[in-house]
């Protein structure tokens, strides 16, 4: 069965605790439930993965050429920071679906730009947990058309 890859990038690991009022209750856990559910409908596996360290995430998006057929990818902060991980997504000729729970253009100005957005197959920000659903619905769209 062929697998999507859902990243999660830093204090992503804090989700249900880390300030509920822009994150919401649910934990990471619940998210990755939440995942297999949605792919197993549309007949995806699924791989969880989250990592606080910048390097890590770009070693998971290289190690996925090969191994899955898209990635729902939620970078945390690094979306507005890291020129690398852009590249890491441009390189590896996989659709990539960038989600944020929060709106971000509600937010502190510094969150109205991302590195990531150029090189996305699709955006989906302020969701919330539902992101992730359809994150995970787009890209199975996007490889069985
Ligand atoms: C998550 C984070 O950790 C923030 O740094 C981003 C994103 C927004 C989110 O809404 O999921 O700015």
């Amino acid at each position: 069965m062929a697998s999507i890859l859902i990243l999660n990038g830093p204090n992503l690991n804090l989700l249900g605790t880390r300030e509920p009022e822009i994150y919401g209750h649910e934990s990471l856990a619940d998210v990755e439930q939440l995942c297999r559910t949605e792919a197993a409908q549309h007949g995806f596996d699924v791989a969880f993965e989250q990592s606080n360290h910048e390097g890590a995430l770009i070693d998971a998006l290289h190690n996925a050429r090969g191994v899955h057929a898209g990635v729902v990818f939620n970078p945390g902060a690094y979306t507005h920071t890291s020129i690398a991980l852009a590249d890491a997504v441009s390189g590896i000729q996989l659709p990539v679906v960038e989600v944020h729970l929060s709106n971000v253009h509600q937010r502190e100005s510094f969150r109205h730009h991302s590195y990531i957005s150029p090189v996305a197959a699709a955006v989906i920000v302020g969701a919330g947990t539902n992101g992730y659903r359809l994150g995970i619905a787009q890209l199975a769209h996007a490889l069985t058309a």
